[in-house]
């Protein structure tokens, strides 16, 4: 094993990777995990759809395309009091990352002082903030860096050769430029995707050398197993092998060392030993609280049990600090008055 981190994959290496024995590829995986970060400590993130439904976009896995009938019911943007509770619930409840999800194709200039109201916000509570609200300019992300984002979520979600199938509205590339858009602007990556939707192993494998082969490895990899909602055309594909999910995640954290390779959607069809697998495999992040974007995700009893199950520790990385709170929810309640004026 080597320290360095590689951007050189080739797709049969990664594919070799895929095909090692099992319990081969989960040894060497946990020594890389092992060796990189504490295999008890699981960072915990929790999701807050900010702005739902009534997307233009048509991704074929996603409850939010207005164009799907699915039952989800479009929303505005959220004030920025309304998001600073359930932030501070998330906190309370042992999240150290609250992550905002829009239902854009991309944010809109005006969209960006109230976005960057609720980020102060929510920083000033002693949470790492990120942000998920489509391709992103420049210019909007120097804005939410300065509002102090720490983390974009922009997915490449499957491999270059597969996406095509999956969405029409936007080409790949949109997706590298604003990774680029979101690294130049001094933001933390978090950059995954999405398997069971239909894609075979090379593909799978061609989204984790995309996401290995990126001038940076994204810091954040979320995994996520698509979640198959009603409506959408995705529904009905045939279920991954649970174990081949696993092998997705061993393959990730073979692939990027040092990052935050997160159990993403789709724990709610996973049992706990399914789960512990991935942990073993190299997960060490996971979405916490009963809700991801519109879909269910486990109960926050299930998941405290399930950690000490495991002896897991939820990872700490920030102090909250309820002094430069004050401060900012003052000038958060202005900038909503503002806007809504
Ligand atoms: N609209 C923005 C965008 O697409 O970039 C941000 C929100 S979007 C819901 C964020 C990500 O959620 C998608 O890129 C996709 O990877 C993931 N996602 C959406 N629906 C999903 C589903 N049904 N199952 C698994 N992941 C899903
Ligand atoms: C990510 O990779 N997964 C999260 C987050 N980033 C934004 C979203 C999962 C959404 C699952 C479907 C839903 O709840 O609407
Ligand atoms: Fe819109 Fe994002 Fe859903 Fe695609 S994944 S339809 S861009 S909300």
């Amino acid at each position: 094993m080597t320290d360095t981190l590689r951007h050189d994959w080739s797709r049969d290496e990664v594919a070799a990777l895929f095909a090692l024995p099992f319990n081969d590829l989960l040894a060497r995986a946990h020594a890389v995990h092992a060796a990189h970060h504490d295999p008890n400590a699981v960072q915990v993130s929790t999701l807050l759809s900010i702005k739902t439904g009534g997307c233009p976009e048509d991704c074929a896995y996603c409850p939010q395309a207005q164009r799907y009938q699915t039952g989800v019911q479009a929303e505005k943007l959220m004030s920025v009091e309304a998001v600073l509770e359930k932030a501070r619930a998330a906190r309370d409840a042992g999240a150290s990352r609250f992550c905002m999800g829009a239902a854009w194709r991309a944010p809109k200039d005006r969209d960006i002082p109230r976005v960057a109201a609720i980020v102060r916000a929510v920083k000033a509570l002693g949470l790492e903030t990120c942000a998920t609200l489509g391709m992103l300019k420049d210019d909007h992300a120097r804005a939410l860096k300065d509002a102090g984002l720490d983390y974009y979520n922009h997915n490449l979600d499957t491999a270059p050769e597969f996406y095509g199938e999956i969405i029409h509205t936007r080409e790949y590339q949109d997706r590298l430029d604003t990774l680029e858009h979101v690294r130049d602007a001094g933001l933390k990556t978090c950059c995954g995707g999405i398997v069971g939707m239909g894609e075979s192993r090379s593909q799978r494998a061609g989204l984790l050398q995309t996401l290995a082969n990126l001038p940076e490895h994204p810091q954040s990899v979320p995994i996520n197993l698509l979640v198959q909602v009603e409506g959408t055309p995705l529904a009905g594909t045939e279920r991954l092998d649970p174990f081949e999910f696993v092998r997705t995640i061993a393959v990730a954290r073979i692939l990027m060392p040092a990052s935050m390779v997160r159990l993403s959607a789709g724990r709610e069809d996973m049992d706990e030993a399914l789960q512990a697998l991935c942990f073993f495999a190299g997960a060490n992040s996971i979405f916490y609280g009963e809700k991801l974007l519109t879909t269910g995700n486990p109960d926050t009893e299930r998941d405290r049990a399930l950690f000490a199950r495991l002896d897991l520790k939820p990872l700490q990385v920030t102090e909250t600090s309820e002094t430069v709170h004050a401060d900012i929810v003052v000038s958060c309640k202005q900038a909503h008055a503002e806007s809504a004026a």
